[in-house]
């Protein structure tokens, strides 16, 4: 038999943010597929304003509410919210029933939208309406972070991701409970910080810094790499628990980060990539009082397609009833998003017709 060559031969890799393994196939990405393909989804055909759609600045909104003629980004209370604060809860079990368990899920949710105009999507801003974004995040974090555990910010990008609307925006739910992911995280953070008295990202970000061959781009605070393909994760390179915790600077590099890992998914297959996108810091509201120093803040970036424009990874199958598989390994991937160009690719083919 061969030497194990893993870009060749399967075998799984551990996840220590949640205990879970991922089954690696390398030598199935050439298989052929006939099955369903997704149109390429393009910025092009979406208008900047669109007089009937409800996220536009100076759009009425369906339930009759005028939406602010916005010139940055712009909040608002989600009309249709999966967690409200003000509704009752299930009564307390009355006996010790283990089986059938239902507790309160208190909550509130906001839309963010990140520009005025519905094309413009943050691989094209400006660095400074990046910023922008993110300093938003970080005033949304802290004003809802003060009464909520767990204050999601995410952004599902793209219909095949279940975006409702191709304005740039995206969601934050916030809720008085510890929803089932961050609570993992923090039962294996917080058991590898006993036992090894450092924070397990920290511990490894500098591994991943050292072998740098998932390393997709970083620059001075912050890191992008691949753990799985094409997920990325963005790291800090310094202790940073929690979003609002950055500095003005660090914001600053966050949002360079965030433009290019964006920049890189977009080229990727030249078309608007589609993901799902977010981040986990230490938990708010009580834990604030609370030492959470085995949290390392981190973005998360899961985008859907791995062989083409066209072809999405359907979670399935294997998937769903056994356990994540992905058919290349980290390191191809992030050697493949590393090698695309920095500059987005419909601001080279403009250059290129304007230069004809
Ligand atoms: P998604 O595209 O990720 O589905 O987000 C759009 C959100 O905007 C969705 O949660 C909200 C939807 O409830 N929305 C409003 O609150 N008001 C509207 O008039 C349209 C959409």
């Amino acid at each position: 038999m061969d030497n194990f060559n893993p870009t060749e031969h399967q075998h799984q890799r551990y996840n220590p943010l949640t205990g879970d393994w991922v089954l690696i196939s390398p030598h199935r990405c050439q298989r052929p597929w006939a099955g369903h393909e997704e149109p390429a989804q393009s910025s092009a055909s979406v208008p900047p304003f669109d007089p009937k759609n409800p996220l536009c600045p100076g759009v009425v909104r369906p339930n009759g509410t005028l939406n602010p003629n916005y010139t940055s980004t712009f909040t608002f209370a989600n009309d249709f919210p999966a967690l409200l604060d003000n509704v009752p809860g299930p009564l307390p079990n009355t006996e010790e029933d283990t089986l059938f368990q239902a507790i309160p899920a208190k909550g509130t949710c906001r839309v963010m939208c990140f520009h005025p105009k519905s094309n413009v999507t943050l691989p094209v801003m400006t660095d400074l309406e990046v910023l922008a974004v993110v300093d938003r995040w970080v005033e949304e974090m802290l004003d809802l972070g003060r009464e909520y555990v767990w204050v999601q910010i995410f952004e599902n990008k793209g219909a095949i991701m279940g975006c409702s609307n191709p304005h740039p925006h995206c969601q934050i739910w916030a809720s008085g409970f510890l929803p089932n992911e961050p609570r993992r995280k923090d039962d294996f953070q917080r058991q590898y910080f006993q036992k090894h008295g450092a924070p397990l990202l920290m511990d490894y970000v500098k591994r991943e810094l050292k072998r740098k061959e998932r390393i997709v781009c970083e620059n001075e605070d912050w890191v992008g790499l691949v753990p799985w393909p094409y997920e990325t994760l963005l790291l800090p390179k310094r202790h940073i628990q929690r979003l609002q915790d950055c500095t003005k600077e660090e914001r600053v590099t966050l949002a360079d980060m965030i433009k290019r890992l964006t920049i890189k998914y977009d080229n990727l297959f030249e078309v608007t990539c589609p993901y799902s996108m977010g981040f986990h810091g230490a938990p708010t509201g009580e834990f604030l009082q609370k030492d959470c120093s085995h949290w390392v803040f981190h973005g998360m970036y899961f985008p859907p397609l791995l062989r083409s424009s066209t072809v999405k990874k359907f979670m399935v199958g294997y998937e769903m009833l056994a356990q994540s598989q992905r058919d290349l390994t980290p390191e191809q991937a992030a050697e493949k998003l590393r090698s695309l160009p920095d500059i987005h690719y419909s601001f080279k083919k403009n250059t290129e017709t304007n230069n004809k």
